[in-house]
């Protein structure tokens, strides 16, 4: 059942909006007792690299598309560090839709690039960070009339908000702890509010604390400070300018939660952790928040038995490069028995 389908009735959508439909959402939120129990917590991943075009943004991306059609737009633009440009052109792509999608040059991972050129967008490269091609984007769209797709957008952050109204439903209760990694401030923003339209609902009685993970190279939010050349192996948190930072600072302060920032190398360690102690693949990006919980426990700052969910924003298939960067080649052997059971240790 995509987003609309299933909440449709809480989203601002009518019987003239077109049912665009990926079958989007409704993503599997499992429990992690090895790596939870390791930190002595409840850990729970909600898995949004299981969406249809392998990332969270196709949940925002529905209702974007299906309102900008109801509003007769005909084409569709956004700049992205990767997974938007990916969701933007398989939707646009579904419904038979021009897109124009901006990268910055060289940063964008490999299978995010694919996805784009492989579902039929304009894909255009350009010189500079996501930030310039953001502002290239808007005034673009502004100038020749058509539907910006980035979370400037707001129907991208309201249909976003069905990720925390899925781990609600799922868990009977929002955690103690909602972890994600913040990159343009769009999801952290979209997920406190979807808490608090259960809250207001009667459907939950507690918020969770929202603590918002940044790459130390592009951390604008935790520290405070403007990052003009954010720099991190994530290339999808790699932002210095977040659209969203008004609404994430009232998100994470409004929460009684915190921005936290780690290393490149602790998020290739958190990857390898969620590979092989939990058999989840995600990029780099979503590991940030396993990086984070690991920092937070070595410094003792992680109370004990939390209730926490992480969420894995993004698939690890679209950045195989990361991965094998941090874990080697495979065992070589020529074509006989021997060799095997030899390397078979
Ligand atoms: C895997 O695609 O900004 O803080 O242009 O791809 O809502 O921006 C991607 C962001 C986290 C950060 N995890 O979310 C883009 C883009 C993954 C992402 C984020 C992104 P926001």
């Amino acid at each position: 059942m995509g987003v609309l389908t299933r909440y449709g009735k809480y989203l601002p959508v009518s019987e003239k909006t077109p049912a665009v439909n990926l079958e989007e959402g409704s993503t599997p939120l499992v429990r992690l007792d090895r790596i939870g129990g390791e930190l002595g917590i409840e850990l729970w991943a909600k898995l949004e690299g299981c969406n249809p075009s392998g990332s969270f943004k196709d949940r925002g991306m529905v209702l974007a598309f299906a309102k900008a059609l109801e509003d007769g737009a005909r084409a569709f633009v956004c700049a992205s560090t990767g997974n938007t440009s990916a969701s933007a052109a398989a939707y646009a792509a579904h419904v038979g839709a021009p897109c124009y999608v901006l990268l910055p040059s060289g940063k964008v991972a490999l299978g995010k690039l694919a996805q784009a050129l492989i579902y039929g967008a304009r894909v255009i490269s350009v010189e500079g960070n996501f930030d310039r091609a953001l502002e290239m984007a808007r005034e673009a769209a502004e100038l020749k009339k058509i539907a910006i797709v980035n979370s400037v957008n707001p129907y991208r952050i309201i249909s976003q908000k069905t990720g925390a109204w899925e781990i609600c439903e799922t868990l009977g209760q929002a955690p103690d702890l909602h972890v994600v990694p913040v990159g343009n401030a769009g999801n952290i923003s979209a997920y406190w509010a979807g808490y608090r339209d259960f809250n207001a609902w009667g459907r939950i009685s507690a918020l969770p604390k929202m603590i918002g993970v940044q790459a130390e190279g592009a951390a604008p939010l935790a520290t405070g400070k403007p990052c003009p050349n954010p720099e991190t192996v994530a290339t999808a948190i790699r932002i210095g300018n977040p659209v969203g930072a008004k609404t994430a600072i009232e998100a994470v302060s409004g929460s009684g939660g915190f921005f936290e920032t780690v290393t490149d190398g602790e998020i290739l360690d958190a990857q390898k952790t969620l590979a092989s102690r939990a058999g989840i693949f995600a990029e780099p990006a979503s590991c940030a928040t396993l990086a984070g919980l690991v920092k937070l426990a070595a410094a003792g700052k992680l109370p004990g038995g939390s209730k926490t969910v992480i969420v894995l924003t993004g698939n690890g298939l679209k950045d195989p490069d990361a991965a094998v960067s941090r874990v080697g080649p495979p065992v070589k052997i020529g074509g006989t028995l021997d060799e095997l059971l030899g390397v078979m240790t």
